[in-house]
């Protein structure tokens, strides 16, 4: 393969389909995964026309489907440059209390443990190589705790932790180690947190203006074209109106 490749994860929708759109324009090959066939396959349309592509079906959670899909990539499609640690959601929105243990499983399962097995089968070629950049999406929610988001921010404070953990453990090989941190971005998400509820969805964004996925796309495309002295080693990007996870300027 001439081009660098790219491999994200959570490319069925919001940010990770953004950065596999950002980064083919920027001419990297694209390996996207995520559990929507469909989606994937309707994704290579979206590309521009010579981007090599190749998709991935497999649940996050399921550590064995997680290797045999990574596995089955073609000999010429190994050598991947660039991991975007992308997929994840909130699930649910409750006081601890009330929580659901489904709900937590669910995002320890996907947020942190997906995010380490992924992490498992393509870093051992970015050592041998000395070589790779891994972007892991962190959040707001890995730096402060808000009402009601007790697990999930638990998540994503494992994933800040664990992205500290892999710059320490993976500075001899010369492999860049980033965290990107968004605020509220307006994609499936919040649909996701509320298990399909349009109105509540549509209201986490009435008011301001959030972010979109592409803003965060930017952010990743502007990393990964660094020069190679150079790391954005954990950025916070946020929408104008937001100032912390609960103070949003809210208009009306
Ligand atoms: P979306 O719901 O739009 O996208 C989530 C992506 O994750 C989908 O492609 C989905 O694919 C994938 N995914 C979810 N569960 C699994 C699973 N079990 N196995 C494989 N893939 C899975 O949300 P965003 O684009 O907003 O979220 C992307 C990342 O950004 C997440 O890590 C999120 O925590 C983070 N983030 C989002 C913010 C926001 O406000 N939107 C703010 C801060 C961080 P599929 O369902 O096809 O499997
Ligand atoms: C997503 C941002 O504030 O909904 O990580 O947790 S927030």
């Amino acid at each position: 393969m001439e081009k660098k490749i790219a491999f994200i994860t959570g490319a069925t929708s919001g940010i990770g389909k953004a950065c596999a759109q950002y980064l083919a324009e920027e001419g990297f090959a694209i390996i996207a995964c995520g559990r929507r066939k469909e989606r994937l396959i309707e994704l290579k349309t979206l590309l521009p026309e010579n981007t090599p592509y190749q998709y991935l079906v497999f649940d996050v959670r399921e550590k064995r489907a997680v290797y045999s899909a990574i596995d089955s990539l073609p000999e010429d499609w190994q050598k991947i440059e660039v991991l975007i640690n992308n997929a994840g959601n909130a699930h649910g929105l409750d006081f601890i209390q009330n929580g659901s243990e489904d709900d937590w499983d669910a995002m320890m399962d996907i947020n942190v443990k997906g995010l380490l097995y992924v992490s498992k089968k393509i870093i051992p070629g970015m050592v041998e190589r000395k070589h790779g950049q891994i972007i892991n999406i962190g959040s707001t929610a890995g730096k402060e705790v808000y009402p009601k988001g007790n697990v999930y921010c638990g998540s994503k404070h494992a994933v800040d932790a664990i992205t500290k953990g892999m710059r320490l453990d993976l500075n001899p090989y010369g492999i860049k180690v980033m965290a990107i941190n968004p605020g509220l971005v307006d994609t499936e998400f919040s649909l996701v947190r509320f298990k399909g509820d349009e109105d509540k969805a549509g209201n986490v964004y009435q008011g301001f203006t959030p972010l979109k996925a592409e803003d965060i796309a930017d952010v990743v495309r502007f990393a990964v074209t660094r020069p190679p002295h150079v790391v954005l080693a954990d950025v916070i990007v946020l929408p104008t109106a937001q100032a912390s996870t609960t103070q949003i300027h809210k208009e009306g």
